[in-house]
């Protein structure tokens, strides 16, 4: 049985009360399948900042680098200092983020199914801003590289997910005609490598007003970095909210998997966040593990929990946002009792 060292860190706000649900899950997974998962917890984010006066302390990134793989929750006004610089450090390019309605949630529609594959290194989060003479200025960095690899990925998981096998290619470039312009060009260029799948251009505004007029009619949306972030939290209030909304951080040869949301610091302590988010982070995690270790036991093991969270969801057992009675960490009881009961080996 292989063991998989994972980097756990729970974060701020509600992150270590997701965590803690999380792990019900994933403790869960372990008895059910032959799988074994050695959690190393690691401080980052505002409380390690108003201890120690760092957000990312160097042992924390050693231990990354240590790790098979990562699991985090949500930080909050660090997140620059956290994820935006862990992204850039294990150079994380690809930010994947499922959009799905799941049965038992208040969904814009029941058969929203769609990704935004985000550019995760560059564009206007590349951290180059500065002042002259009062003049505050931040660069939009695009490269051809960048852009050819976040398009491959887009289409390569067009092709493996084998549903619309539709790609949406979302910019702004009749305005920002050099960087977007660029965007454009290359993903109209490798689009030419997969001609089975279906490729399309919409600017990002229009793409905005129809994820919630046709949000049915989406596949897989490859876009720039901040486009993806607003449009991917947009797109996720049509299945639910931020506690739906899981998120993948992916390079070539790591991959960090966490909450889309922030911390909600007004939510602490009471008990009510919906854990979805994180939980299905982690069947991110075990699908990942699978395929870079070509792993059969993970995959099922993924399989099991995202069929554990729709089980649950379907039968009410979910936080008071969806209408259910239970608190946080009784939603990840209830996932752990599907899994048990799980079919699949
Ligand atoms: N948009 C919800 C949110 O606050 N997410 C946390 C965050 O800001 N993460 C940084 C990022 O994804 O770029």
């Amino acid at each position: 049985m292989t063991t998989y060292k994972v980097a756990l860190i729970p974060g701020d706000g509600i992150g270590p009360e997701l965590t803690e649900t999380t792990l019900k899950v994933l403790e869960a997974v372990q008895r059910r399948f032959s799988l074994r998962l050695e959690f190393v917890r690691l401080e980052a984010g505002d409380a390690c900042f108003e201890r120690r006066g760092v957000a990312l302390p160097e042992e924390t990134v050693e231990a990354i680098r240590q790790s098979h793989v990562c699991l985090k929750g949500p930080v909050g006004e660090t997140a620059a200092d956290v994820i935006v610089r862990l992204r850039m450090l294990f150079d994380l390019y690809a930010n994947i983020r499922p959009i799905k309605s799941y049965p038992g949630v208040p969904c814009l529609r029941d058969d929203i199914d769609l990704v935004f594959v985000r550019e995760n290194t560059e564009g206007l989060y590349k951290g180059f801003e500065f002042t002259i003479d009062g003049v505050a200025i931040g660069l939009r960095v695009i490269t051809r590289r960048g852009c050819e690899r976040i398009a491959r990925k887009a289409f390569e998981l067009a092709k493996r997910r084998g549903k619309k096998r539709r790609v949406t290619a979302v910019h702004k470039a009749n305005v920002m005609r050099v960087t977007c312009g660029l965007f454009a060009e290359v993903c109209r260029e490798v689009a030419k490598d997969y001609p089975e799948i279906t490729f399309n251009e919409q600017y990002v505004d229009a793409a905005s007003m129809r994820l919630i007029k046709e949000p049915q009619n989406y596949d897989v949306i490859v876009t720039t970095n901040m486009f993806g972030d607003i449009l991917s939290d947009e797109a996720a209030q049509l299945v639910g909210g931020l506690g739906m909304a899981p998120g993948a951080n992916i390079g070539d040869g790591y991959a960090l998997f966490e909450p889309v949301h922030g911390s909600a610091p007004t939510r602490v302590g009471k008990h009510t966040a919906n854990p979805c988010s994180m939980i299905l982070a982690s069947k991110m995690m075990l699908e990942w593990l699978g395929e870079r270790y070509g792993d059969p036991v993970c995959t099922h093991a993924a399989q099991a929990v995202e069929l554990g969270v729709a089980e649950s969801l379907r039968k009410g057992l979910t936080v008071p946002d969806f209408g259910g009675k239970l608190k946080t960490v009784e939603v990840g009881e209830a996932v752990a009792d599907e899994i048990m009961r799980s079919k699949l080996s």
